[in-house]
């Protein structure tokens, strides 16, 4: 009997850890997601996507360049501006005041989007 106690206590600290291990991870994951707080927007043929996005106060708008062209994302009023995005290269801005934010592509100035944070 002494044996066996050995054994089921030697087995169960690592079988703990394993089973923490395997239901904390996706748990972690989950709350990740809520907190990041996130938006995209993708640049492409000439044209953001969406053209309007309509975020609550305190998201981060992360832009990427899809295009294989470089573009820029530019506030019309100064809020914001990105040094020139090649392909696959981002852009983020945290919107921390209610308001409209519409923006342009220094580049192409017919390129225009607008962020709505509410
Ligand atoms: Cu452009």
């Amino acid at each position: 009997m002494t044996n066996r106690n050995m054994w089921v206590g030697g087995l169960a600290m690592p079988v703990m850890a394993m089973l923490l291990l395997f239901a904390g991870s996706p748990s972690v994951r989950a709350a990740d997601q809520r907190s990041a707080a996130t938006a995209e927007v993708k640049i492409d043929n000439f044209s953001f996507g969406p053209q309007t996005i309509t975020v609550p106060v305190g998201v981060t708008v992360t832009w990427t360049n899809r295009d294989d062209i470089p573009h820029t994302v530019v506030s019309t009023d100064g809020v914001f501006k990105s040094k020139v995005r090649d392909t696959d290269e981002k852009f983020s801005y945290t919107f921390t005041k209610a308001g409209t934010y519409p923006y342009f592509c220094s580049v192409h100035p017919k390129m225009t989007g607008k962020v709505v944070v509410q």
